[in-house]
């Protein structure tokens, strides 16, 4: 890619690729987050027309929609950032080890304006439906804007974590104050102060949110169904040095890490022994030089911390004794100590979360036997006792990875609709394509590493190997492309095999679905991301083997 070229120049292609001059596109994407950005750049740099439909008003997507008090990424940001552009990642300055949400859209604000990119998107508005036509071979796309256009590709860029789960809580509609959900959060934030607020959800997002609520509002009541497990991200200004280092080959580490797990650098906190070869004061050495660390350290203590229930067990019990030193009322403290195997719910970093609980303004609300009983329209009763609220924040979580998807109607050959294709759980190739969908492509789909790797970067990963593979059939002459039945279903064998391997399989969280009430489930993200960029090469080496193209 020549960057002086497309970085100041890009443009939408004068004429359309495409053979079809009846089709309004070439690709349709949906969604202007990370990856529906970066997708629209590769078509554009590869002469595809495309346009691109967000529901926001503007891009950002996750980070868009998540403004509450407190977020922040959790991946450091020199490596939470795209890479395609050279320039773009040596100019780009961010200014702390861990992103807050304000800098990462203002990140993504800048990518769009560098690139040009809102011209071909259009906002305020919402895809409805997309439509295969198996008679021209295309898709089309009608949305809530009265918009109904062909395209020969449909591109899903609509997030892993963008349906928002709100329970059905008994009562719910009844209540007279404010609430939100931290997933759509009001773009002039709120002002808790001098209010009495509850907060649902005690995962990544409810455990960022409440440390910076408690120090705003009245009274904090958190509602806690499953005690979590969290390590200090100890966030701090970007590290000069490290971020010259890092950029003094930028390419280069970028290589390097999409041969690490999760495709981050995390090689020099990984320890590659398994935790029985390592006595106990050893292993309590590297875990609190993990813990000093901060981030996901922890989380690859060691080889076998994500694989084996004995091995992870050490690493719980310090977590616990940690949660047990920090906060002082000891029956407090228990109420917060986690059961599960750790890192089997997504792990979660915080800024002084635990010492919330030592506030007298914080109140921890037990509802693990009772659940939330009833909400009136002044409290929230648990355990038979009403808790007052002047507002509620829902920090309830996604109906992860496929929620997004089954909320638009897809229908592909014979109109058959992409929901009831999925009702047992999701069944693609890759995490990229689904059989009986010709032309439709899914970003960090289910099966794809998605969630468990970075996202950006794996969102790049995606934009090319399908701007790859729309180049290859536009230099063949051909029209369609899907992965067929005899690919999906071993990859589907092989995605819970990959799973199974682990322990993130063994409880309850949002990458089984379990997470929504009615919910199949199935773990969706596949596991191992070295491994899959691999495959990913090796089908295209093999002229796209296990795609139908026609
Ligand atoms: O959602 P969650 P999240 N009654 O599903 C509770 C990413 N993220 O928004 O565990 C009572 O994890 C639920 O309880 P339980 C990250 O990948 C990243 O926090 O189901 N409670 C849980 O406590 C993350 O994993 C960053 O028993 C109910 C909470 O709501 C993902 O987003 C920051 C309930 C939901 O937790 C999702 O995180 C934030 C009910 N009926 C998010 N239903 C960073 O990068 C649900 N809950 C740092």
């Amino acid at each position: 890619m020549n960057d002086s070229q497309t970085e100041t120049h890009q443009t939408s292609p004068a004429t359309r690729a495409d053979l079809d001059p009846n089709i309004d596109f070439d690709a349709v994407v949906v969604g202007a987050g990370f990856g529906g950005m970066y997708m629209l750049y590769k078509l554009r740099e590869l002469g595809f027309t495309a346009r691109v439909y967000e529901a926001a008003s503007d891009v950002g997507g996750t980070w868009y929609w998540n403004r509450y008090p407190g977020a922040r990424c959790d991946v450091p940001s020199l490596q939470y950032s795209y890479q395609f552009s050279e320039k773009l990642q040596q100019e780009w300055k961010w200014t702390e080890r861990f992103s807050s949400q304000p800098e990462i859209l203002r990140y993504a604000n800048h990518v769009a304006d560098r690139f040009h990119l809102r011209q071909d998107i259009q906002f305020h508005t919402r895809v409805e439906s997309a439509v295969y036509n198996a008679a021209d071979e295309t898709w089309t796309v009608s949305t809530d804007a009265g918009d109904r256009v062909t395209a020969r590709f449909c591109i899903m860029a609509t997030g892993c974590l963008s349906a928002r789960n709100t329970p059905d809580f008994p009562g719910l509609e009844n209540f007279r104050g404010e609430r939100f959900h931290t997933g759509n959060w009001p773009r002039d934030g709120v002002n808790f102060a001098g209010k009495r607020v509850g907060v649902v959800g005690t995962g990544s997002t409810g455990i960022q949110a409440i440390p910076v609520i408690a120090e705003q509002a009245a009274h904090l009541f958190v509602f806690q169904r499953t005690a979590q497990y969290s390590v200090p991200a100890r966030n701090a200004p970007i590290d000069a040095e490290e971020e010259a280092r890092i950029k003094a080959d930028y390419k280069g580490y970028r290589e390097r890490n999409t041969r690490q797990p999760f495709g981050l650098d995390l090689l020099s906190q990984m320890s590659t022994i398994n935790t029985s070869e390592v006595g106990e004061e050893g292993r309590r050495h590297h875990y609190k030089g993990c813990w000093e660390h901060g981030g996901q350290a922890l989380m690859l203590a060691y080889a076998d911390t994500g694989t084996d229930k004995a091995a992870n067990e050490t690493v719980s019990d310090f977590l616990k004794e940690k949660i047990q030193s920090v906060v002082n009322d000891s029956k407090v403290a228990e109420v917060l100590t986690p059961d599960h195997i750790y890192a089997c719910k997504r792990p979660c970093l915080d800024t002084n979360y635990f010492e919330v609980y030592n506030r007298p303004n914080v109140t921890l609300v037990d509802c693990r036997s009772t659940g939330i009983e009833d909400i009136t329209p002044t409290g929230v009763i648990v355990d038979g006792s009403e808790h007052e609220v002047d507002c509620l924040v829902f920090a309830t979580g996604f109906d992860a990875m496929t929620g997004a998807l089954n909320n638009i109607d897809i229908r592909g050959k014979g109109n058959r609709a992409l929901k009831d294709k999925w009702v047992d759980g999701p069944r693609s190739y890759l995490g990229l394509s689904s059989a009986g969908f010709p032309n439709f492509f899914t970003m960090t789909g289910p099966g794809s590493p998605s969630v468990l790797a970075n996202m950006i970067p794996a969102l790049e990963q995606h934009a090319n190997w399908i701007g790859d593979c729309l180049e290859y059939m536009r230099t063949r002459d051909l029209r369609t492309i899907e992965a067929t039945l005899e690919a999906e279903d071993p990859w589907q064998i092989q995605v819970l095999q990959v799973a199974d391997a682990t322990l993130w399989n063994a409880c309850d969280n949002w990458y089984t679905g379990s997470n929504v009430p009615g919910k199949p489930r199935v773990f969706m993200p596949y596991v191992d991301w070295v491994g899959y960029v691999e495959i990913c090469k090796d089908v295209v080496r093999d002229n796209y083997k296990g795609f139908a193209l026609r």
